[in-house]
């Protein structure tokens, strides 16, 4: 649930800050880490700003700020312990501990929301379903997935919920599916953003990248059809450009899968807070 549903006097433990950018900067830096607890001092319905106890500091939030902040209360913690197979032997009467709570609190945010955002046509649903497992329509021509499709997969001890969008050129608000994708964006604040480009074309790819750059999403550019590039006998020094760009850029072909595991450690390297370049500027 999220920080601005809790009534005063309840008490939760911060899963994650959603949002991008200076946003979430100024957050996390006023205390809302994960894992700590946060008390609610003052919370009246439907007035503004909200007054917290974080960190032993009292700090007000506007409402719209304390909806980007995912908790987990005690309540909804003894709701999941009741649940088969989860935190055995807490029932309903049990008092959980403030230590349970953040062990919950951590597991949960084991889930990283990723979204794919890319050009028409260059392998957004191929690599959806090789990441998920699943057999999502592929096709040859432009426009393909019109709605969203979400997919789940687990790697590494983290739960992926991956969604696939539609294809845009642009993230300005002329076509339905720009307006889809940008509202996907702004309102489900993916984790993480998967800017899959079609590197045989990639001049034309990289005018969405940078508008996702403008918007602040954490990214990692899945540098797609490497295989057509490598084809055409052209080079690219991928590792100077995620340097010139500040965002981690790895070579994939979503035809066959290669790249496509290293993009998921780096994806969890950037959620969890590491920089995707080592002393030596190699992309981790
Ligand atoms: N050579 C090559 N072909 C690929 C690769 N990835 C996908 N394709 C092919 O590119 C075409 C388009 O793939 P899709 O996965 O449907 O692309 P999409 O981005 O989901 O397309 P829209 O949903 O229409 O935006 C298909 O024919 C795929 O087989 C790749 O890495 N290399
Ligand atoms: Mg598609």
């Amino acid at each position: 649930m999220r920080l601005s549903e809790l009534n005063t006097g309840e008490k939760g433990v911060i899963v994650k800050v959603l949002g991008h950018g200076g946003f979430r900067k100024r957050i996390v830096e006023m205390g809302f880490i994960k894992g700590k607890t946060v008390e609610v001092l003052l919370n009246a319905p439907l007035r503004d700003p909200i007054k917290y106890k974080v960190m032993g500091y009292e700090i007000s939030l506007r409402r719209q700020e304390a909806e980007m902040i995912e908790i987990i209360s005690e309540q909804e913690a003894k709701e999941q312990a009741v649940q088969p197979d989860y935190h055995e032997g807490l029932g309903e009467n049990m008092h959980l501990g403030e230590d349970e709570l953040k062990q919950l609190a951590l597991g949960k945010r084991r889930t990283i929301n990723v979204a794919l955002v890319g050009n028409p046509n260059c392998g957004k649903t191929s690599l959806f379903n090789i990441a998920s497992g699943s057999h999502e329509h592929v096709g040859n021509y432009s426009g393909v997935t019109v709605d969203a499709k979400e997919g789940y997969f687990d790697f590494q001890g983290y739960h992926f919920r991956v969604v696939d969008l539609p294809g845009t050129y642009s993230l300005s608000a002329y076509s339905p599916e720009e307006i889809y994708v940008r509202r996907h964006i702004i309102n489900e604040t993916p984790d993480i953003v998967i800017n899959v480009v079609d590197s045989s074309n990639l001049e034309r790819n990289l005018y969405l990248t940078t508008q996702l750059i403008d918007m602040n999403v954490r990214m990692v550019i899945a540098l797609n059809m490497y295989d057509e590039l490598e084809a055409s006998g052209n080079m690219l020094d991928y590792v100077k450009l995620s340097q010139l760009f500040g965002v981690p850029m790895l070579p994939t072909v979503s035809r066959s899968g290669k790249g496509i595991e290293q993009l998921f450690h780096v994806i969890i390297n950037i959620y969890e807070g590491c920089d995707f370049l080592d002393h030596k500027g190699r992309i981790r």
